[in-house]
């Protein structure tokens, strides 16, 4: 569809026609997109561009680093740092906030991000990507805290993900909708490919690590179970299940045909929430998922209406298509 229209060209028009994209997010998105180009390059390198493998390091959650995520985190911060649209950043990888340093002016917006998402396919060439969320900094104070990033996924000011697969796709959401962008690399640009995304209510596809089940909760089980049975169960139809371990290719797979994506609490680690980061993981998702007619909860409550308490925080993850979302919710509420 996409009569070339480049993701500079789209914000203008969003700035111009709806006057709610301030010049600031619009040169914070540009420089966004302008780091996610850049990462996609270094991906597309991979061992000819010596970039592959673990960096011998571990981040705040324990996990460890692959060089990977260490070049894209410093590609996103190298970035945004000077271009006076931030007063902060925080990333999966780096332990605290990352305040924009004296010598460069600060803006109003905060970003947020995990810079290379679904770490286990680095190396094994399977899609990986970008996923980022947009917040105002509180109004009337010079210096920022993490307190100040502590905010419900419902004060979004925009949220996307790239997604560096055998296309690399930059999705974006500033409150209006959906829409996709394709990176053309010969133009060195991303051009516009879908806009008003829209994710069918039902569907007969699911994702979630299957590998976990004997550790879920009795709703996630039953709901798991019912599937598999398939038309001789109560469902009365046949599921087909996917699994990429990365959240932005399962997400993008769910925006583009519709689904449902799974990462519930689980008996491993009872004291932790989930696996997934609600502020630069589940947020975002779940804006673009609303955005584009799905729902998002942890099993309780609404993603977005969830007050964070810490920036690293984690959260069970229940998105896709509305009705499955509100079905496998429901089994929460009623557990029999
Ligand atoms: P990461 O941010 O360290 O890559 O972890 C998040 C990823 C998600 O992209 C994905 O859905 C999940 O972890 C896969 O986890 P598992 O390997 O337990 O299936
Ligand atoms: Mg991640």
């Amino acid at each position: 569809m996409s009569n070339n229209i480049s993701l500079t060209r789209y914000l203008v028009e969003q700035q111009r026609i709806d006057g709610h994209i301030p010049s600031q997010l619009r040169l914070l998105l540009e420089v966004v997109a302008r780091a996610c180009k850049g990462i996609s390059q270094a991906v597309n390198k991979g061992a000819l561009g010596g970039v592959l493998g673990t960096a011998g390091s571990e981040n705040v959650q324990g996990e460890v680093q692959k060089k990977l995520d260490i070049i894209a985190n410093e590609v996103l911060i190298e970035a945004n740092e000077w271009g006076g649209h931030l007063a902060a950043m925080a990333s999966e990888e780096m332990d605290s906030i990352y305040s924009i340093p004296n010598r460069y002016p600060q803006g109003e917006y905060l970003l947020l991000f995990d810079p290379l998402d679904g770490s286990s396919n680095i190396d094994v060439n399977v899609s990986i990507g970008t996923i980022f969320s947009v917040l105002k900094k509180p109004e009337g104070q010079e210096s920022v805290e993490e307190k100040d990033f502590l905010q419900a996924g419902n004060k979004q000011v925009a949220a996307g993900y790239c997604v560096y697969g055998p296309q690399t796709t930059l999705v974006l959401t500033v409150g209006d909708g959906v829409a996709m962008f394709t990176l053309d690399r010969e133009q060195g640009s991303f051009v516009l490919t879908e806009e008003n995304v829209q994710i069918p209510a039902d569907t007969k596809e699911f994702a979630i690590n299957m590998s976990n089940m004997r550790h879920w909760d009795e709703p996630v089980k039953r709901y798991i179970d019912e599937c598999l049975q398939g038309k001789e169960g109560p469902r009365g139809k046949d599921f087909n299940m996917r699994w990429i371990a990365s959240m932005v290719a399962d997400v993008h797979r769910i925006l583009t045909r519709g689904g449902v994506f799974m990462y519930p609490w689980d008996k491993r680690e009872p004291e932790k929430a989930g696996k997934l980061r609600l502020m630069y993981e589940a947020n975002p998702m779940s804006w673009l998922i609303e955005q584009a007619g799905g729902a998002a909860t942890n099993g309780k409550e609404r993603i977005l209406d969830i007050q964070p308490t810490k920036l690293h925080e984690r959260v069970s993850v229940m998105l896709g298509s509305k009705n499955e979302v509100e079905r496998v919710t429901a089994y929460h509420a009623k557990p029999n």
